[in-house]
C-alpha cells in the first residue's frame, strides 16, 4: 500500500548516491560525542540548521557542507562501518532494491590533511581500509534488510594525486562490493590540464572498469564532453547542461548514454532552474533518453527518493509506466555484471507485473 508520501512505491533503483552525503543526523551526534569532537552544535535541530541546504543555492556552498561534520566520521572504523550499514536500512524503507553509494575513500580515511595518501600519520585509516569497512557494512546491511549494495570509489577533482590509488582500488575489489569509478567535485576544475584523471580513467577502461563521471552539473557541456570523450564515462552524474549543446545531446541520445538524474539537488545546488516544470529531465523524457532518478545528498537535501519522485509526478507528469521505465533504464545502465544485472531486471519484471525480456541486456 502506498504511503501518503509515495508516488511509486513499486521496487526501485538508485544509481546516485554519496554515501557521505546520506548520513543519519543522529549518527553525527552519536560519534561526536563517542569521539569527543567538538561540533558547533548539539542537538539534531541545530545540527539540521547547520547542515541542510533548504534554498537554491550554489555547488561550492553545498560540497562546504560535507566539512561541518566529515571530520566526525573520516577516521573512524566503527562510524564507517555503521553509515554503510545504515544506508542499506535507509534504502531499503524507501523500496530500493538495488543501489549503488559512491563516496572518497581518501575522504573517508580523513587523508584531507595528507593529500599524498603514504604520508598518512600513525594510526589513520587507509583508503583501502575504508573500502573493506563500507563493504562489511554492506554486507550485514545487504543480509538484514534484503536488497544490494554496491560502491563507486570518487576521484576528486581537485586531487590528482588521489587517483592512481582510486583505480588501483576499483581494480582490487572488482569483485568484491566495488563496482566502478566516479569523478566528483567541482567540476569548473578542467580536467585537460589533470593527466592523472585521465590515466586513471585509461586504466579503468583496460580493466574493465565501469566508469561514471560528475559533468554538466554546475559546469558547461564540454565538462561532458571531455567526460565521454576522453574519460570513456559509460554514465553522467547529472549532465543537465549536456541540453545546450544540441549535437552533444544528439551523440549521447544515440550512444544512449546514462543520465544520472537528481532533480531535487539540481535546483538546490543552483544548477537548474527552480521551475520543475522546464527542468531538463521533462527533456530527457521527451526524447527517450536513457535516465534515472535519484537523490544525491539526502542528508544535505533532507530529502528521500520520494522526494525526487514526487517532484517527478507533480511537475513533470511522471505516469507509473514512465516510473517503471526509469527503473528499467536504471537497471540496464547499472555496473553490475550480467548475471546480477539480468536477475535485478526479472525482480523489477516481476514486480511490475511485465513479462521477461532476456534480450534486454
Ligand atoms: N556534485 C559534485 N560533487 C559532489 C556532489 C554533487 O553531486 N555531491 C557530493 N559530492 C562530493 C562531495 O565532496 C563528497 O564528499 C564526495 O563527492 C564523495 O562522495
Ligand atoms: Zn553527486
Amino acid at each position: 500500500m502506498k504511503t501518503a508520501e509515495e508516488v511509486f512505491s513499486k521496487p526501485k533503483v538508485e544509481l546516485h548516491v554519496h554515501l557521505d552525503g546520506a548520513i543519519r543526523l543522529k549518527t553525527i551526534l552519536h560519534f561526536a560525542k563517542k569521539r569527543k569532537i567538538q561540533m558547533p552544535v548539539e542537538t539534531e535541530e541545530e545540527l539540521r540548521n547547520l547542515v541542510i541546504c533548504r534554498k537554491p543555492s550554489t555547488l561550492t556552498v553545498v560540497l562546504s557542507k560535507f566539512s561541518y561534520y566529515m571530520p566526525v566520521i573520516a577516521g573512524d572504523r566503527e562510524a564507517i562501518q555503521q553509515i554503510a550499514y545504515e544506508l542499506v536500512e535507509d534504502k531499503a524503507k524507501e523500496g530500493v532494491i538495488y543501489f549503488e553509494a559512491r563516496y572518497s575513500p581518501h575522504y573517508l580515511a580523513n587523508c584531507n590533511v595528507h593529500p599524498i595518501p603514504w604520508e598518512q600519520s600513525e594510526g589513520d585509516l587507509s583508503p583501502d581500509e575504508v573500502v573493506k569497512l563500507v563493504n562489511q557494512g554492506f554486507q550485514q546491511g545487504q543480509r538484514d534488510f534484503g536488497i544490494k549494495a554496491r560502491s563507486i570509489l570518487c576521484c576528486m577533482r581537485h586531487m590528482e594525486a588521489w587517483s592512481p590509488e582510486i583505480v588501483e582500488l576499483c581494480k582490487k575489489y572488482q569483485n568484491d562490493g566495488v563496482v566502478g569509478i566516479d569523478l566528483a567535485g567541482d567540476e569548473l576544475i578542467d580536467c585537460e590540464s589533470y593527466p592523472g584523471h585521465v590515466r586513471a580513467y585509461e586504466m579503468a577502461v583496460k580493466c574493465g572498469v565501469h566508469r561514471t563521471v560528475h559533468a554538466g552539473e554546475a559546469g558547461p557541456p564540454k565538462v561532458v564532453r571531455e567526460a565521454v570523450e576522453l574519460l570513456k564515462a559509460e554514465r553522467i552524474g547529472h549532465g543537465y547542461a549536456t541540453i545546450k549543446d544540441p549535437l552533444l545531446y544528439n551523440e549521447l541520445l544515440q550512444n544512449q548514454i546514462h543520465f544520472e538524474a537528481c532533480p531535487h539537488s539540481s535546483v538546490l545546488t543552483g544548477a537548474c532552474d527552480p521551475d520543475f516544470t522546464n527542468h531538463p529531465v521533462v527533456t530527457f523524457k521527451k526524447d527517450k533518453a536513457n535516465f534515472s532518478l535519484n537523490t544525491d545528498d539526502p542528508l544535505i537535501f533532507s530529502s528521500t527518493i520520494h522526494t525526487d519522485y514526487r517532484i517527478a509526478a507533480e511537475y513533470m507528469n511522471f505516469t507509473e509506466v514512465e516510473f517503471m521505465t526509469v527503473n528499467l533504464n536504471a537497471a540496464r545502465s547499472s555496473f553490475l555484471c550480467s548475471e546480477e544485472k539480468e536477475e535485478l531486471l526479472n525482480q523489477l519484471y516481476e514486480a511490475y507485473g511485465m513479462e521477461q525480456k532476456a534480450h534486454d541486456i
